[in-house]
């Protein structure tokens, strides 16, 4: 329902008001439509750029799980190609863990982020989902009581009041939810003092894992994305533009870092993309403030090291959007009463585990600093830790059984 007010801005209204319109929000939106609950997504880019906009690419088996069940797979199941090995390159030699084989024996589907971000767009505008592309959310108001209003300007500057029931923030980390929490909600915060050069090489693959390699230079790493595209990171100091470095001298180090001497070469190809991605995690807790309830990057940021953030994205949606079913079409709100804690109990095991390589990939962890930290001493006994846990990897089945289970489980 539209209705234009003597003012400039426009009012409308549904349900629930979902913001954002990548994983979190469009498995949530497809959920709440297929439902019949009625729904509006605001999403502050527009649809052809989201289409593109590259991020992960490694999905947990229960994320497809979830999306099957849902219908929202197709793409994944017919495009997704199974991964299930990664291989640590050191100092002292590599190898490989066949994690597919080790812990409950599952895999990663490998599906580029931007064409599950298609898939679901596709499915729910198809399904007749109602979405408002180059719609920047401004704040969400009165979440404490039951009828939260959202603010929201669109491409030409013409501002939207929406009202909802529920407001679903999954606008990811800078977005309009997160800056709408009451003064009283916490933010659990680490910086791990580490930066990624993210890359995106026009170059098939080089190996046939993922390849983690920590040397003395810093971390490099190799994930497989389509037959034609790869995407590497290099480790580089804090502050160092995505464009520091020439295309040869970002291959050089690669090959550096990945021991391509001893290991084989890598395969070049044209740079398409270069993210300089800072190691940060953040939890929100709770994740409902009354009416505003928080799913995705907007709940939780999480350090890219465990291939997570996507997995979460999804698991949330799912729980959020069952549970607002339960509480619009059956006046049932125990699920959304628990939704908050049944997600947290899922973040805080991702981010253990995703802390956890972290500290296994990096020589220089900057989360072990503290006070009288920094001096070689203590630089030395980080690295001899780091050293006998990649040995204890490499040599203990019990070990690797935990790690596979945690690497391909949210
Ligand atoms: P998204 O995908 O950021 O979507 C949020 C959407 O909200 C929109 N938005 C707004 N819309 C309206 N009003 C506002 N005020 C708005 N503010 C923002 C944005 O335009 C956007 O469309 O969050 P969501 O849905 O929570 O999904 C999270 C994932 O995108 C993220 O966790 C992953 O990409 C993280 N991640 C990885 N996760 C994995 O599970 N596996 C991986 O292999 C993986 N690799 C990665 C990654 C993230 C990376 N970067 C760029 C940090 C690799 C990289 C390089």
């Amino acid at each position: 329902m539209t209705e234009r007010q003597n003012t400039s801005t426009e009012r409308e209204s549904a349900d629930v008001v979902v913001l954002g319109a990548g994983p979190a929000g469009l498995t949530l939106g497809n959920i709440l439509l297929a439902h019949g609950i009625d729904c509006v997504v605001l999403e502050r880019a527009e649809r052809a750029a989201l289409q593109v906009r590259a991020r992960a690419g490694f999905l947990a088996p229960h994320t497809v799980r979830t999306l099957e069940r849902h219908g929202l797979a197709d793409g994944l199941l017919r495009h997704g190609r199974a991964h299930g090995a990664c291989e640590f390159r050191t100092d002292t030699g590599g190898f490989r863990l066949d994690y597919d084989r080790l812990g409950r024996r599952e895999h990663h589907t490998v599906y580029p982020q931007q064409d599950l971000v298609t898939d679901l767009l596709a499915h729910y505008l198809d399904a007749g989902g109602r979405i408002r592309f180059g719609t920047e959310a401004l704040a969400v108001q009165d979440a404490d009581g039951r009828r939260p209003t959202v603010d929201a300007r669109d491409a030409q500057g013409r501002t939207t009041r929406w009202q909802a029931r529920y407001v679903a923030g999954c606008d990811g980390r800078h977005g309009a939810a997160r800056r709408s929490l009451p003064p009283g909600a916490l933010r659990h915060h680490r910086d791990h003092g580490i930066s990624w050069l993210g890359l995106l090489a026009e170059a098939p693959p080089s190996l046939d894992t993922v390849g983690y390699a920590t040397h003395r230079r810093g971390f490099a790493g190799h994930m497989a994305r389509t037959p034609e595209v790869t995407r590497y990171y290099l480790q580089c100091g804090r502050g160092t533009p995505a464009d520091a470095w020439s295309e040869e001298r970002v291959w050089d180090e690669l090959d550096l870092r990945m021991r391509s001497a001893d290991h084989g070469p890598l395969r070049r190809g044209r740079i398409l993309q270069r993210t300089v991605v800072d190691l940060r995690s953040d939890v929100v807790e709770p994740l409902r403030h009354g009416s505003l309830l928080l799913a995705g990057d907007a709940a939780s940021l999480i350090s890219p090291s465990a291939a997570k953030g996507a997995n979460l994205a999804v698991l949330e949606a799912e729980l959020l959007a069952l549970a607002l079913v339960d509480d619009l079409a059956h006046g049932d709100a125990a699920a959304l009463d628990d939704y908050s804690r049944r997600c947290l109990a899922h973040i805080w095991r991702a981010q253990e585990f995703s802390h956890w390589m972290v500290r296994l990939l990096h020589t220089d962890c900057g989360a072990d600093t503290g006070p009288g930290s920094g001096s070689d001493a203590e630089s030395f006994f980080h690295e001899s830790m780091r050293c006998s846990r990649l040995e204890s990897l490499r040599t203990s089945r019990a070990h690797q059984d935990w790690f596979a289970e945690n690497y391909v489980g949210v």
